[in-house]
This record gives C-alpha cells, structure tokens and sequence, in this order.
C-alpha cells in the first residue's frame, strides 16, 4: 500500500514510521509512506497556507490553494488514491473503517491546522471525512498516524499468520470483545499471583476462562450506562 501524507509539519511522522511494525511493514516492501510538506506548494515569501476567515472571526483557515496543488501533484502519478481528510466534523474512525480501508491500494491523508480548511477544498476534493474521537487535538497529523498505524497492521504479511487470525475475531461483531487478562512470569509479583486456572494446563478450561473474563470486561467497560 502507498501512503501520501499532505501536512505543515512532515517532521512529526518520521519516528511513527521508522520503528515497531510500520518500519518492518516498510521493510517489506508492503507499505510506501511519502510525507509531503504542504509549504512546498506555496509561492509567497511567507510561505503561507492559511489566512483570516472572510466575515471576521477568531483563528485563521486553511487557503485552498497549497492543497488543490499538492494534491494534483502527488495524484500525477496512477492508480488515484483514497482521499481522507482528518477532522472532528468527520464519520468516527473504528476498526471496521481501519478493515475497509487497507483494501486500498493508495491513500491520501489531509492533516489540517487552525480552525480548519476553506469550504472549497472540501467540496472540491470530495474527501473522505474521518474524526478519531470526539475530542479536539491541534492538527490533523495525529489522526493521521492514529490511521496509518490501524491499517498497516492489516495489511496481509505485516504481521505474523497467529496474529492476523486473532485480527478476524475481533473485527467479527459478534465475537468477544475486549482482551482477557493476560500473565507471563514470574508466577508471583508484588503479593499478586498468576490465576490458578492459567497454570492449570487445562486447555478447555483456559479458554472458558478468557472468554468469561472478555465477556465480563465489555460488559463492565463498554455496557455500563
Ligand atoms: N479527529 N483536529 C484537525 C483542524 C481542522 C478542522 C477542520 C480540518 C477541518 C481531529 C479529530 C481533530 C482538530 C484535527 C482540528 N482541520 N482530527 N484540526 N478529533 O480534533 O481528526
């Protein structure tokens, strides 16, 4: 998958993809990330890529110009990617839409600054609109790798056969929810011991156990009114 990132800090995405499992996706050749500064597409002394809103107001808005021009540019080359622009106003990102998304063979990320983007890049770009949570960061970069990061560890060969099996059940909405307890040694730490039933050897009984303990942790943290 070829990943484009259009954004005024390019910097900010270089230690996301140069370690843990987007380097090793990069190493293998399954994902292709370009980060692109936004600036490079301007032509004034100052560079700039936002202005004051017409109609007044606080806070500056994105220019339209910067990002038709950038997304010409990194569009020239075939096959046309997914357009997404992260905002708050966006569908909520989850992991369906993360599934969805790694079919693509290319996207294209739009991280936004200050109050947010001129009108016409929305209409005229006819983005996908994508909100990680209803909470509000300072810029779109985030979300951005919040995205990145989701998808790649789909993509089939990223990660190892055991885990990509895991990956369907959780995806299924009818599977269990949310992880079970998990232990490694030593058998007793700071007073707390390892539940009897994981030592037990006892295959079918561990796996009734997780599952009640999944069960009961979505119920507690999801269910709750
Ligand atoms: N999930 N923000 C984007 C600026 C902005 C506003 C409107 C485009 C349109 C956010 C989120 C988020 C803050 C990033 C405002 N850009 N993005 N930024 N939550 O809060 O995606």
């Amino acid at each position: 998958m070829r990943i484009d990132v259009l954004t005024i800090f390019p910097a900010m995405f270089a230690g996301v993809c140069a370690e843990g499992i987007l380097r090793i996706a990069r190493e293998k050749r399954l994902l292709d990330v370009r980060v692109h500064d936004l600036r490079d597409w301007t032509h004034d002394a100052h560079r700039s890529v936002d202005d004051r809103p017409f109609g007044g107001g606080p806070g500056m808005v994105m220019k339209p110009e910067p990002v038709f021009e950038a997304v010409a540019a990194v569009e020239e080359e075939p096959p046309a990617p997914q357009r997404i622009l992260l905002c708050p106003q966006g569908e909520t990102f989850t992991q369906e839409t993360a599934g969805e998304l790694a079919r693509a063979e290319r996207l294209l990320l739009i991280a936004g600054h200050y109050e947010g983007f001129d009108e016409r890049i929305r209409i005229g770009l006819a983005c996908r609109e994508i909100s990680i949570g209803d909470y509000v960061l300072t810029g779109g970069e985030i979300p951005a790798m919040a995205l990145i990061d989701t998808v790649v560890r789909l993509l089939p060969g990223v990660l190892g056969k055991e885990a990509s099996l895991a990956e369907e059940s959780f995806a299924d909405p009818g599977a269990p929810g949310l992880e079970y307890p998990h232990y490694t040694r030593p058998r007793e730490f700071r007073g707390m011991a390892v539940p009897d039933v994981l030592l037990s050897g006892n295959h079918a009984e561990i796996r009734r156990w997780r599952e009640e303990q999944s069960r009961l942790r979505t119920e507690l943290r999801r269910k709750a009114p």
